[in-house]
């Protein structure tokens, strides 16, 4: 998302729909506090902003440069193993893959951004490949929504910087529209998915054969994100403008229309994905982040570009709801639509992270400058956002594919503000960039941020938005070649010019304002008050936000801890919370009785809840059992979760990756636990045999060294003893199913062998077959092949400067086995019978399957007999409460307390509804929880 920074109060602006930007946005006259802040954060001199700004065009040469050798025509490059990613010769990913339709992805998203960073020249060769070799009538099955932004969106960004370089007269004289030509072909390919009776795209087309044809392989599907369907409008419309073709601005405002139509009345919020035939809700839950982020951005931009009114009071209308329900700040929270008091889960997705960029647009600094600082707390807490974290910090998906969001309002915020402290941040992000994922042959995505391992994987939007919003962070306006104000930016940073407001404009004529009389930006000199007001009376505004958050990562409680304080405080027994539960306690048996919640003891040991909201004695003690059962549900896949063991890294150290590979690897349920001593720093060797399953025949080939072995017909502990007798210290186990990928395969943990293991004192770890790919092409390259086995990947700048020190630091050997048979005795007797076969494909500790059940009106959730009693540890909420939990805790309860709606006690005391419609809203909800459950970004 994004919106490109405002021109400075008091120039003149030809086009109306700037005019429009400025009266609906404040923040977009905030371009002049650059130059009018005078304290705060220390400013930052101009060359450090250059030095700054050449480092990233460095880094975007790294980029683009590697796609370009070793990946081009391929859609993406796969930076850790060097080649192009071709879709069918991958293993598949799922719906990523989606975005691959063998259309030089990567070349066509990053055309604008060469323009960008001044790379004319480069660009101009870009387009000529672009024209020479991209096709796009493919057989191949893409995402509608990821072809209109990258693809479609990339070829009208070329487009239009094309021919601003034309009218300027040196580049691009030969250009005769041909990007814009390719850009109508593909529009017309995209506009069957259209063809269903709501008007709502389907979410995927044949490129060559369309939608439905048996050929297509598509077209059966029934729901697609809101997103999805939302976001096709700033491209649609600039194609129609730019050709006169206006079909295609046709077909995505009524995409548009049926979305707003759908909207849940009483709450005005959307949900995440929808039925394209009947227009139902699929997942009622609802935010800001995945799913639904670019819908928003896209009415608001649409009034920006197009000038329609009808998009902007469908933004604002959208926007009074997300700030009433949603934002809790400095939080975005998920709530469900047709109950928006309650929160649809504990977690955020860095998605969400676009929207202080979008508070910009709007005018909204404070709210914006809150999330952004929480964000940055998180980032600086694990150097990138992962791809999913709680509402108390802590990770819950640990990947982060390079997303480029927080840079998108790192950047705005700078705009509006003018704090120096948003460039710090900027250099922040390059720097963790370079020195966490920096690969040889490019920048690989991180697989785990606790681990600092990485995925051989390289997103175009990696290209086509995180250098823009970089560079333009320390960019003066002398440094780009032409007017950035005179641009809006699309949901993946592509450049559409404001004259399209102007042009074409047969559709939209009939929502604009009639009455239009142009008038130069300094009339609105006093219409964007944090400029001209707030900032030159109180250059710290943007600090004094920032200052009470600045601790709110370190010092956070759970939310849910808050509600059940508010709920002591207002004089109402509190409701039982699932973590407090207690099978043999007879007080909490009978609160689940009154809340219809009943307790099955099952054969195996477990429990089962069942709740029927029709047994409980109150619509209240319903609802009760209801929030009851949803935080079961979460408490049990936590903790279901927190029973596995995390994954671990081996970093390539060596010359010439110098720590810059990081493989995740499976971790061992015996031998050193990496996570409570150093790592382990050696050479590698092969062992001989290679399964390591008998005593080894080339002892002095791996003593000293970290033996790796091929997976299969011994157990792991047998080939761990094997090695160790050998004098290795340690081992790698690399897995013989050909082409599994720690991409693709979910971690894999190696089980002992059911008997003692405390014997086993050397580090084991697993790699698939791709990752021990990796190592061994090394082996036959370099011969050499150092690597360091760890939990979490070691600063390069630290093993440059001193390769020896790990060793020297290692705790002896003989200290290790003490230390380590302590911790080895309580796990192994947990978890020695779960796994007792190597070639068993389990790889997790949990004995207990998921037994979750969801009757059609129940509401059921298992838990285990270890689950029953609470744990002493985690009863913490009275002391934070009462002590260090401070900041986020007082302005959730503060917020709270203007909420009267947010204490559930209060609010849903106070509705008295019939039970037909509760039992039928409950029905839609466990439907949202089952839905969740399956959620991913
Ligand atoms: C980009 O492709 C776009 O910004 C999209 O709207 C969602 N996010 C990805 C990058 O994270």
């Amino acid at each position: 998302m994004s919106e490109a920074g405002g021109r400075g109060c008091g120039s003149p602006v030809p086009q109306r729909a700037r005019w429009r930007l400025v009266a609906a946005t404040a923040a977009f006259c905030l371009v002049s506090a650059t130059s009018v802040w005078t304290a705060g954060a220390e400013p930052m001199s101009r060359e450090e902003k250059q030095k700054l700004g050449n480092q990233v065009l460095e880094m975007f040469d790294h980029a683009y440069g590697n796609y370009m050798e070793h990946a081009y025509p391929a859609d993406e490059l796969m930076p850790l193993t060097c080649r192009g990613r071709v879709r069918g010769q991958e293993p598949s990913r799922g719906d990523v893959d989606d975005a691959l339709g063998k259309f030089s992805l990567t070349l066509i998203d990053s055309l604008d951004t060469l323009v960008v960073l001044n790379k004319t020249k480069e660009f101009e060769d870009a387009v000529r490949k672009v024209l020479r070799d991209v096709n796009l009538d493919n057989d191949v099955v893409v995402s509608v929504f990821e072809t209109n932004i990258r693809v479609l969106g990339g070829l009208l960004g070329g487009h239009s910087l094309a021919i601003m370089l034309k009218e300027k007269g040196e580049y691009m004289q030969w250009y005769n529209d041909e990007l814009l030509q390719m850009a109508k072909q593909l529009g017309y390919k995209l506009l069957p998915a259209f063809n269903t009776t709501s008007g709502l795209p389907y979410p995927r087309i044949n490129l060559k054969f369309g939608i439905r044809k048996p050929e297509a392989r598509t077209g059966t599907e029934t729901d697609t994100c809101t997103a999805c369907a939302g976001t096709l409008i700033l491209e649609f419309a600039a194609l129609s403008r730019f050709t006169g073709a206006t079909i295609f601005e046709e077909y995505a405002r009524k995409a548009l229309d049926f979305l707003w139509e759908k909207r849940q009345r009483s709450s005005n919020l959307v949900g995440v994905t929808i039925n394209i035939h009947t227009g139902d809700w699929v997942r009622k839950d609802s935010g800001v982040g995945a799913g639904i982020d670019s819908y928003y951005e896209y009415l608001l931009k649409a009034y920006v570009l197009l000038g329609d009114d009808s998009f902007l009071e469908r933004f604002n209308t959208h926007y009074d709801a997300i700030m009433r329900y949603i934002s809790q700040p400095p939080l975005l929270l998920d709530v469900h639509i047709h109950k928006p008091m309650l929160n649809a889960r504990t977690w955020m997705d860095a998605l969400l992270a676009f929207f202080p960029g979008l508070q910009v647009l709007k005018g909204d600094i404070r709210p914006a400058i809150e999330t952004h600082e929480m964000l940055y707390q998180v980032i600086k807490k694990h150097n990138f956002l992962p791809e999913a974290f709680t509402t108390d910090f802590r990770v819950h998906w640990a990947q982060h594919p390079l997303r480029p969001e927080f840079a998108e309002s790192t950047y705005f915020l700078y705009k509006a503000t003018g704090d120096p402290y948003y460039l710090e941040v900027g250099k922040t992000l390059i720097e963790n960039l370079n020195k966490y994922a920096r690969v040889p042959c490019g920048f690989a995505a991180m697989k785990d941020v606790r681990t600092g391992s990485h995925e051989d994987r390289m997103d175009s939007f990696f290209l086509a938005e995180m250098f823009k919003y970089l560079y333009l962070l320390f960019a003066d306006k002398e440094d780009i070649i032409f007017d950035i104000e005179d641009y809006i930016f699309t949901t993946e940073a592509h450049l559409l010019p404001l004259w399209l407001s102007t042009t074409n404009q047969s559709i939209s004529k009939k929502n604009t304002t009639s009455e239009y009389t142009e008038l130069d930006d300094s009339n609105f000199d006093w219409t964007c008050p944090n400029t001209q007001i707030l900032f030159p009376n109180d250059p710290l505004y943007a600090q004094s936000i920032r200052e009470p958050l600045k601790n709110v990562v370190d010092k956070s409680c759970p939310r849910g801890i808050i509600r059940v304080e508010e709920s002591f405080r207002s004089g109402a027994k509190p409701p039982l919370r699932a973590r407090d539960f207690m099978a043999t306690n007879p007080e909490h048996l009978e609160i689940l009785k009154k809340m219809g919640v009943s307790l099955i003891h099952l054969k195996d040991g477990r429990v089962q809840l069942v709740q029927h909201a029709i047994q409980a004695a109150s619509s209240i003690d319903a609802e009760d059992g209801l929030r009851f059962m949803q935080e079961m549900i979460e408490l049990s896949s936590q903790q279901q979760k927190e029973q596995q063991l995390p994954p671990r890294a081996v970093q390539i150290v060596s010359h010439p990756f110098f720590g810059r590979v990081v493989l995740t690897a499976g971790p061992a349920q015996f031998g050193l636990d990496l996570s409570k001593h150093k790592e382990t720093r050696g050479f590698v060797a092969s062992s001989k045999p290679s399964n390591g399953c008998s005593e080894l025949t080339n002892p002095e080939a791996v003593m000293g060294k970290i033996a790796l072995i091929q997976r299969g017909q011994c157990m792991f502990a047998e080939k761990a003893r094997n090695i160790q007798n050998a004098g290795a210290i340690g081992g790698i186990v690399i897995d013989d199913n050909e082409g599994s990928s720690s991409d693709t395969a979910p971690l894999f943990q190696m089980a002992g062998d059911g008997k003692d293991t405390d014997d086993i004192k050397i580090p084991m770890l697993f790699l698939f077959s791709k990752e021990g790919s990796i190592i061994l092409d090394a082996i036959r390259e370099y011969e050499e092949v150092e690597v360091l086995l760890s939990d979490k990947a070691k600063d390069r700048a630290a093993i440059l400067k001193d390769p020896e020190m790990e060793n020297e630091e290692q705790p002896s050997s003989e200290n290790d086995s003490q230390n380590q048979s302590g911790e080895q005795i309580s796990s192994s007797s947990q978890e020695v019978d779960l796994v007792d076969q190597e070639s068993s494909e389990e790889n997790s500790l949990n004995s207990h399957p998921e037994s979750l059940s969801l009757a059609d009106m129940d509401n059921a959730a298992s838990i285990s007999p270890s689950e029953q009693t609470s744990n002493p540890t985690e009863n913490h909420e009275t002391t934070n409460l009462n002590g260090e939990c401070t900041d986020l805790d007082n302005q959730l309860q503060e917020q709270s307390e203007t909420e009267e709606d947010s204490n559930p006690n209060v609010s849903w005391g106070k509705k008295v509804q019939p039970i037909d419609s509760i039992l039928a809203d409950w029905n839609e909800d466990i439907e949202a929880f089952e839905m969740m459950e399956k959620d991913e970004l």
